[in-house]
């Protein structure tokens, strides 16, 4: 595929001139001083411009094809900027480029400008856009619904080593990109009671009386696909006041209480939950659950309507995807729509929802299992606990039938459980849905296998695996302009939709010269990342060391301790033999932690306490640098990855549901060291045994080792190295005045049996690590295995993910051209 031609709509020719304007009539600004904030705003805008006239013109042939479509729900998107990504998915890099010359900018600087959008938490919130990407880029007609957050995720700051966290005002000085339809509110209810009634037919029917309303306001972000010609709906809802404020209270002098229902309807949409794993019990949260999924089906149903077809055929017009459970309501909510207000009979309805939905499930973790009260869930939405209740019965009689007498089994798989009488979100997702599925092969197999057994058993076939996949456009053609323009000078540029044509490039590891170009590549990008590093932190760090990275979300599972124990043990090597023979390393990590998450704000305490002191030890400042990177986002991951050369993927194998940061590194050529956990298995087995360093223990290991009861205390007394370690965390070397710092990261681990075994893969981790440095130690081997671990991630393209998913789940078919 050559470049696609830029259609007339893009009108690069008057660029510069739209820019200026926008300035002057949409900011109201001065052209001078030239600001960049001011001139990415005007650049924004003119591409906002163009992005929905090419929308107008091909939604047309979207909306005359009739095809079925996917609505993706997400309670998270993470988007991060979207300037470089629309410029680059519709070819009009090198228009904006010289218009920004013009103006006396350079373009990168002024994508600089740009804030994240960071509605999402990590790779969730992250899967489902480069899924938008690759719906827009496959033609695969679809919808992503979510939320509208005026505030996103949390800014993280480091200070005297800690982490504090920021609001994040991320629209307060604009947002370009999103465009508001405030013509389109829909009415979403809460709270008043279920009525039963008589209809004039003398049928008894329900209904939701004396309930609260907000409104809910669409606001669309547009994803244009690679080479333009398709372009995805993003919708986002914002929620507002029904009433704006009361103006009885008002006029009675009471201004404060007056806009108290207002504040009360628009803490909807106020902020995301910084949580990475599900908030228990929270009554905002689950407003906000709903108030995506009522005002989703309902925009759903309306579109549904105005093609025609009845409520027989909307299966067939419409495939539903849960992101997790999170959106699970929707199950009871179009029940109620079906059966209380379409007056659809109960088994007609149930048939259509269960061919509508389908789920996927993103953790293992019992603790990430959502459930909520049943008391809090009626009191919040009356009529779906006993549409709940009601297809719970039923359910259970299938059980019973299936297994007579095994009453056992039926308070097992209990949507409502009656011990505690709270409603299991995954089961009424799995019992609703036509598919359930898991996000890496393995993480499938332990759903089956360990997680939900006994639906597999009532339910053959229901459960089915689809491998996360990332957007190549994102996370390498426009993160890695380096390393793009070497493939695509080698091999062309139809890599960038069909990312298998990269094994074209696996001959060429054999090439010393291309090897060479593939250094230069990389060094161009560790130097990019030393810029960033030294303006964001004033550190500096040498592009000629080892660049070791582990970014992703703070979690005891992911083992940044592990990492730890690693920098640890490795200084102590260096203090002890200055002329050991390993290459010089920088560790840099970086990563959230939920601001009520005790042990992970330890853990990031710890890292910049051991950085402090490495990094002011003389004696091995040369040979091994730590850097945490505060502030961890998309925006930062497209600088940190493309300079990666090792890639940390150590969680405790059975835990991690596949990653998909690990994708990422290996596109851009880093080596992985990893654990046979999530994606890390099939990465493996794409890239070749010898080319990634796994070590430790296997997910059936794991669970052996815990039903063994394993002793730490035994494994640290027979390692002196691990022993060393541990105890100058505990002793305080790293925090002098504050000795007992780091007692409670050393309590879990020797006290409360070290859940997480981090002692029990520490030696395995430490032998994996000497096969890195020696590998480094030898430069053309080492850029030969990078090169094969780039040639062979074709698969882990989110283009062939959601292919997968429109044709063994969704049932559609891509559009044609
Ligand atoms: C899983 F359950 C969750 C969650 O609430 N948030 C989240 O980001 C992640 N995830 C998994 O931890 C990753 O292994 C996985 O790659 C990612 O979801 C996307 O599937």
């Amino acid at each position: 595929m050559a470049k696609p031609a830029a259609p007339d709509f893009h009108q690069l020719e008057s660029l510069g001139e739209d820019i200026k304007r926008y300035v002057l009539s949409i900011l109201g600004n001065d052209l001078y001083p030239p600001d960049p904030f001011r001139y990415y705003s005007g650049l924004a805008y003119a591409i906002r411009e163009r992005l929905i006239r090419m929308w107008l013109a091909t939604q047309a042939s979207y909306y005359d094809s009739m095809s079925k479509r996917v609505y993706y729900l997400s309670m998270e998107f993470l988007p991060g900027r979207f300037l470089m990504n629309y410029i680059t998915n519709m070819g009009m890099e090198d228009g904006c480029r010289q218009a920004a010359a013009d103006l006396g900018f350079s373009l990168d600087d002024l994508a600089e400008e740009e804030r994240d959008a960071g509605l999402g938490n990590g790779g969730l919130g992250r899967l489902a856009s480069c899924y938008m990407d690759s719906m827009a880029t496959q033609r695969i007609p679809g919808y992503g619904y979510g939320i509208l957050y005026d505030y996103g995720l949390f800014h993280q700051r480091i200070v005297n080593g800690w982490q504090e966290e920021e609001a994040d005002n991320w629209r307060r000085h604009g947002s370009p990109w999103v465009i508001d339809r405030v013509e389109h509110l829909y009415e979403v209810k809460f709270y008043g009671r279920s009525e039963a009634y008589t209809d004039p037919q003398g049928v008894l029917r329900y209904r939701w009386a004396e309930a609260d309303t907000v409104m809910a306001m669409p606001c669309d972000i547009l994803i244009p696909g690679h080479g333009g010609k398709h372009v995805t709906n993003m919708r986002l809802w914002a929620a507002a006041s029904s009433t704006g404020f009361s103006l009885r209270d008002f006029n009675q002098g009471d201004f404060l209480g007056a806009m108290q229902s207002k504040i009360h309807s628009e803490n909807i949409s106020k902020v995301l939950y910084p949580n990475d794993e599900p908030i228990q019990g929270k009554e905002l949260r689950l407003r906000q659950q709903y108030f995506l999924v009522a005002a989703t089906l309902r925009d759903i149903i309306r579109r549904h309507k105005k093609s025609g077809p009845g409520f027989d055929e909307f299966p067939d017009q419409v495939a539903i995807q849960l992101n997790d459970t999170h959106p699970t309501i929707a199950v009871a909510e179009l029940m109620r729509i079906l059966v209380d207000e379409e007056f659809l009979g109960w088994d007609e309805a149930w048939a259509i929802c269960r061919r509508t939905f389908a789920y996927t499930n993103h953790t293992v973790l019992p603790e990430a299992l959502e459930t909520w009260p049943a008391d809090l869930l009626g009191r919040v939405l009356p009529r779906h606990l006993e549409i709940i209740a009601e297809i719970d019965r039923r359910f259970l009689l299938e059980v019973a039938a299936a297994h007579p007498g095994d009453q056992g089994r039926q308070n097992r798989l209990a949507i409502i459980d009656p011990a505690s009488r709270r409603v299991r979100m995954a089961h009424l997702a799995i019992v609703g849905s036509h598919k359930v599925n898991g996000v890496a092969r393995l993480h499938s197999d332990i759903l089956r296998e360990k997680v939900f057994p006994e639906f597999d058993a009532l339910y053959p076939g229901k459960f089915t695996n689809v491998t996360n996949g990332i957007t190549p456009r994102r996370w390498l053609l426009q993160a890695n302009p380096a390393l793009s323009r070497l493939i695509t000078a080698r091999i062309g540029p139809d890599w960038t939709t069909d990312l298998d044509r990269l094994a074209e490039l696996l001959p060429l590891a054999e090439d010393p010269d291309f090897r060479k170009d593939w250094r230069a590549a990389k060094r161009e990008n560790k130097k990019r990342l030393a810029r960033y590093v030294l303006r964001k932190s004033g550190m500096g760090i040498n592009p000629d060391t080892l660049f070791d990275v582990q970014v992703k979300r703070m979690h005891e599972y992911k083992r940044q301790f592990l990492n730890v124990l690693h920098v640890v043990t490795l200084y102590n090597r260096l203090r002890r033999d200055p002329h050991l023979a390993v290459p010089p390393r920088t560790v840099l990590i970086g990563g959230k932690a939920a601001p009520g998450y005790f042990m992970a704000k330890r853990i990031i305490r710890l890292i910049t306490a051991v950085a402090e002191t490495v990094n002011a030890d003389d004696a091995v400042r040369s040979r091994l640098r730590v850097v945490f990177l505060p502030n961890y986002c998309v925006s930062q991951a497209e600088k940190v990855i493309p300079a990666a050369e090792l890639s940390q993927q150590i969680s405790t194998a059975g835990m991690e549901a596949s990653g998909t940061g690990n994708m990422k590194f290996a596109l851009n050529g880093a080596l992985t060291i990893g654990t046979l956990d999530g994606a890390n298995i099939e990465i493996m087995e794409a890239v070749g045994r010898e080319n990634i360093f796994i070590f430790g223990l296997t997910a059936k290991e794991v669970e052996a080792t815990r039903a063994a009861g394993y002793d730490p205390g035994r494994r640290v007394a027979a390692d002196a190295e691990l022993a060393e370690a541990l105890d100058m965390i505990g002793r305080g070397y790293f925090t002098p005045s504050e000795p007992d710092l780091f007692a409670p990261i050393l309590d879990n681990l020797l006290r409360h049996g070290d859940y997480y075994l981090v002692t029990a893969d520490y030696r395995a981790c430490l032998e994996a690590q000497d096969a890195v440095n020696a590998l480094y130690l030898d430069p053309e081997a080492w850029t030969a295995a990078s090169i094969r671990n780039t040639a062979n991630m074709g698969f882990f393209s989110s283009d062939r993910a959601v292919l997968e998913y429109a044709k063994n789940i969704w049932n559609i078919e891509p559009l044609g051209e």
